[in-house]
């Protein structure tokens, strides 16, 4: 019997948002075109796939206007469903989006009002998900931006939001949740400008709150894609900060709409290379695919999208631990980091050290014509994503640790 070497397992933490299988394909230009499925119905869904986890806003689950006995009731039915298909609730988030009172923003928005109803619905969304046993928690701010900067001082939206994420923390101390606060930034859509656009954005951010401890980020490829920006580097950058505490992935060609696809199915490379940093770094947050399948798809083909997000992810690592074990491409990065005997050490500031800098006469065209074999290696790279390179030479193991 042949076991698929691509097929999930819970260890790879595959998660999909209620929103993303229960995605019924509505655009700005087209109405739905797949009927609603129920909450209970998408964990089996999900549990058919092989993923392990499931993500909510509140309001996937709960009617906004529910009474207390009707949630009651549907966060019971909830977690016997999880529990029969053994999915896990992973993430929760607060819909700060959709109905109309979000128009002007939520936690950033001008009205006190506006503000202390969205704070309030985010506490609900945190018991909500402490219920289900939820760890991540994400910020997403869909309507924290402008159409037109006449509204508001920007500076102001930041303090809103500071103001609202150190509450948020409180909270979540007080109740001892145990939350790990994540926030997500996107550029655009729905408003014109978002005012925490990147990944960056929020590094910078969290460093200014009253529990930075308890905060990272969510990065998302689309929406650094949206933004033109390499979404490896913007990960590279949480992770070395420690915060990355959880990871959209889907795929976005730039400069188009917010596309949403099934992961690495507009730029694979770049999906490798992603695939590739998570691995070799040891990320063991969920992976959270914030996608949808294609309009054209029926509740079948639901199934293939979410299976495909998953199967293209471990070819990708499988391909990462090739790449790892080639034996041509590991002589090339050593050789271009190779050791030069004499030059000074500069790792470190000493007062030795800098003299020893200072003192140091460099032969300026001799060290610049080191061979730079990119081309070479590159071209590597896509002879092994293309299936023409296995990668592997029998009884090779990789020489360095991975980059
Ligand atoms: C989007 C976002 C959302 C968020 C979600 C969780 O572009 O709409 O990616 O899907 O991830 O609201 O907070
Ligand atoms: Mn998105
Ligand atoms: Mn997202």
């Amino acid at each position: 019997m042949h076991s698929d070497p691509y097929a999930p397992h819970p260890e790879h933490k595959f998660s999909f948002g209620l929103w993303t299988v229960g995605n019924r394909g509505r655009d700005p230009f087209g109405d739905a075109v797949r009927p609603p499925v129920k909450p209970g119905d998408l964990v089996r869904l999900l549990g058919e796939v092989g993923a392990w986890g499931v993500n909510l806003h509140d309001n996937d689950l709960v009617p906004i206007d529910a009474s207390s006995a009707y949630r009651n009731q549907i966060v019971r039915d909830f977690k016997k469903a999880c529990t029969d298909q053994g999915v896990v609730t992973s993430m929760v988030s607060a819909n700060l989006f959709f109905d109309p009172v979000f128009r002007d923003g939520a936690l950033t928005a001008n009205d006190p009002a506006v503000r202390a109803y969205a704070l309030q619905k985010t506490l609900r969304a945190m018991d909500l998900g402490a219920e289900l046993g939820a760890k991540t928690y994400v910020i997403w701010g869909g309507r924290e931006g402008t159409e037109t900067d006449a509204c508001r001082r920007p500076d102001d939206a930041v303090v809103r939001l500071r103001d609202a994420v150190n509450y948020l923390c409180e909270y979540n101390l007080a109740n001892g949740y145990g939350y790990r606060i994540a926030l997500e930034a996107k550029p655009n859509e729905p408003r014109g400008d978002a005012y925490f656009p990147t990944t960056g954005a929020y590094l910078a951010f969290i460093t200014t709150l009253a529990h930075a401890d308890m905060v990272g980020v969510n990065p998302e490829v689309a929406h650094e894609h949206m933004a033109g920006l390499n979404i490896t580097h913007a990960v590279a950058q949480a992770w070395e900060a420690g915060k990355l505490f959880h990871i959209d992935l889907n795929d976005q060609v730039i400069g188009r709409y917010d596309q949403d696809f099934r992961f690495a199915a507009a730029n694979p490379k770049a999906a490798f290379f992603l695939v590739k940093f998570l691995e070799d770094v040891g990320y063991n947050n969920p992976r959270h695919f914030d996608a949808h399948a294609y309009r054209t798809e029926d509740h079948e083909g639901v199934k293939d999208f979410a299976r495909g997000c998953m199967r293209s992810y471990l070819i990708l690592k499988d391909k990462a631990a090739r790449w790892n074990a080639d034996p041509e491409i590991q002589a090339i990065l050593t050789e271009i980091e190779r050791d030069r005997p004499g030059v000074p050490i500069v790792e470190k500031y000493s007062e030795s050290h800098v003299k020893a800098l200072l003192a140091y006469s460099f032969d300026r065209i001799e060290i610049g014509k080191r061979r730079l074999p990119y081309e070479r290696l590159d071209q590597l790279t896509i002879d092994l994503l293309l299936g023409v390179r296995d990668g592997r030479a029998a009884g090779t193991t990789p020489t360095r640790k991975a980059p």
